[in-house]
């Protein structure tokens, strides 16, 4: 961390403006080089106030590359806690790549992947939680996982993490006290002293790893399955969810094939929709291929719907090919416009409702019209509550992500462990490592007893400038 770092800190391409970053003990010296209040000079030499707007021209060898903007920051007030300067000029890759080889030439050294957080992460101005949730809110694809995302970043989850941590420090520093003095606490039975306080902590992990199950969805998306027999508007449903002619749709029965998958935003949430291959008996090796497919998608899906249409019957066998029960199912019943009016009359010499075998009594069932844009709205209603249900979507709520998640599964067993030896009579050594390992691994959540192989992965996968 003693050398200056620089990255173009915008997206590759044309814009208004593109930022370039600077970050280290000679950033302020580097980016004054090359800057000018006027255009043609002389070479900026005042000192630069921390946290002002100069207004001024990159210069390379008295030639005006970009009129810019200068922005200095100095440690520890900026994003690195390390003197920063930022360069706002016109964006465009040409532009922007001449500034940062002026600078790279003027003593800077090109940015790793995510090396700015990196250094704010290592001078201890963010926890690694917080590291991370940068990256959570660059790549949030829905508002449910940006709110999330900036609980993260604000320190939630940081803070929760330390509270469980300091209490596992302070069992673990009464049981080493009995350990090394037991003549200061004579009688006094330590472990059980100790077990509501581990009890305490054991209910926060399950706590945690019970929200990250529950709501590990919003990154990904939740994965919906349109499936059903051929021709009962399958991929009319999916155009429909989409907004957008996404599927093709024709009269002829086998029309969708290959699974055809997409993501969309529903009220704020991600979810990724597959419109599958109509399933039956058939010959044709395609369309064998397409329900082989189909299956699989239905088999991965959070929730499938399974369409049916007016006037046909199914038996229980049929709608076990289709669906396993295990599976959580949705019946939509489409083409309503053929059995009702408008107004919900039913139509003279209109087909029946379909009947489903008694197995289908429990699951809910909607009624819409693809084709005429009817019950959409309920349907997405009852998606949402099926897979959402009661999750609160306050913005206090955190959500811990998968290698927090390790973390806490492994530190679970390390106390679950300490407390059985309390019940078994273990000595209080055999408790001190379980405790210890406990706060390392909580410790390994926040960055505090992070090793570089965790950092490097984390920070790796940031892109260059952030
Ligand atoms: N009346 C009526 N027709 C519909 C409705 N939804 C779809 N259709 C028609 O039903 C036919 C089949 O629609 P698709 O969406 O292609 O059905 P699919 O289930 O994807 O069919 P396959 O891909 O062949 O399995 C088309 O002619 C649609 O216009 C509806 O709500 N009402
Ligand atoms: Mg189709």
């Amino acid at each position: 961390m003693n050398d200056t770092i620089a990255a173009i800190a915008t997206p590759y391409g044309s814009g208004g403006i593109g930022i370039i970053r600077i970050s280290g003990p000679d950033a302020m010296a580097i980016a004054a080089q090359f800057f000018s209040r006027t255009r043609t000079g002389p070479r900026f030499t005042g000192n630069l106030k921390t946290h002002r707007v100069y207004h001024g021209y990159f210069l390379d060898n008295g030639e005006v590359i970009d009129e810019v903007l200068l922005i200095p920051m100095r440690r520890p007030k900026s994003y690195t806690a390390e003197d920063v300067v930022e360069i706002q000029a016109h964006s465009g890759p040409v532009v922007l790549k001449q500034i940062l080889e002026r600078l790279l030439s003027g003593g800077a050294r090109m940015a790793d992947p995510g090396e700015f957080t990196r250094r704010a992460f290592l001078h201890q101005r963010i926890d690694l939680t917080q590291a991370e949730a940068v990256a959570d809110i660059i790549n949030a694809r829905s508002t449910a996982a940006l709110k999330f995302a900036a609980a993260q970043n604000a320190g939630a989850l940081k803070q929760q993490i330390q509270k469980m941590r300091n209490q596992l420090i302070q069992v673990l520093s009464r049981v080493e006290v009995s350990i090394d003095f037991p003549e200061d606490t004579p009688g006094e039975d330590l472990a059980s002293l100790s077990s509501d306080d581990i009890d305490t902590v054991i209910e926060q992990c399950r706590e945690f790893i019970r929200q990250h199950e529950e709501a590990c969805f919003l990154k990904d998306g939740i994965r919906l399955a349109i499936c059903g027999k051929p021709n009962v508007g399958k991929s009319s449903l999916m155009n429909r969810l989409l907004s957008r002619e996404r599927s093709i749709v024709t009269a002829l029965p086998g029309t969708t094939r290959d699974p055809i998958q997409e993501a969309v935003n529903m009220n704020g949430i991600p979810f990724v929709v597959t419109d599958t291959a109509g399933i039956h008996d058939t010959d044709d090796l395609v369309e064998i291929i397409g329900i082989e497919r189909a299956k699989d998608h239905i088999r991965n899906a959070d929730l499938v719907l399974f369409m049916v249409e007016p006037g046909t019957a199914l038996t229980e066998m049929e709608f076990k090919k289709m669906v396993s029960l295990e599976k959580r199912v949705l019946v939509v019943v489409n083409k309503i416009d053929l059995t009702r009016d408008r107004n919900g009359l039913p139509k003279p010499g209109g087909p029946n409702l379909p009947k489903l075998p008694k197995i289908c009594d429990p699951i809910s069932r909607v009624h819409i019209s693809a084709l005429h844009n009817q019950g959409i709205r309920e349907l997405r209603e009852t998606i949402m509550q099926l897979c959402i249900g009661d999750l609160t979507m306050d913005g206090s709520a955190v959500i811990p992500n998968l290698r927090h998640k390790t973390a806490l599964t492994r530190t679970l067993s390390c106390l679950e462990s300490a407390r059985q030896g309390i019940g078994t009579g273990q000595p209080e050594e055999t408790l001190a490592i379980d405790l210890k390992n406990g706060i390392d691994l909580l410790g390994g959540i926040t960055g505090e007893t992070a090793s570089l192989d965790i950092l490097d992965t984390i920070f790796n996968n940031f892109c260059i400038g952030k």
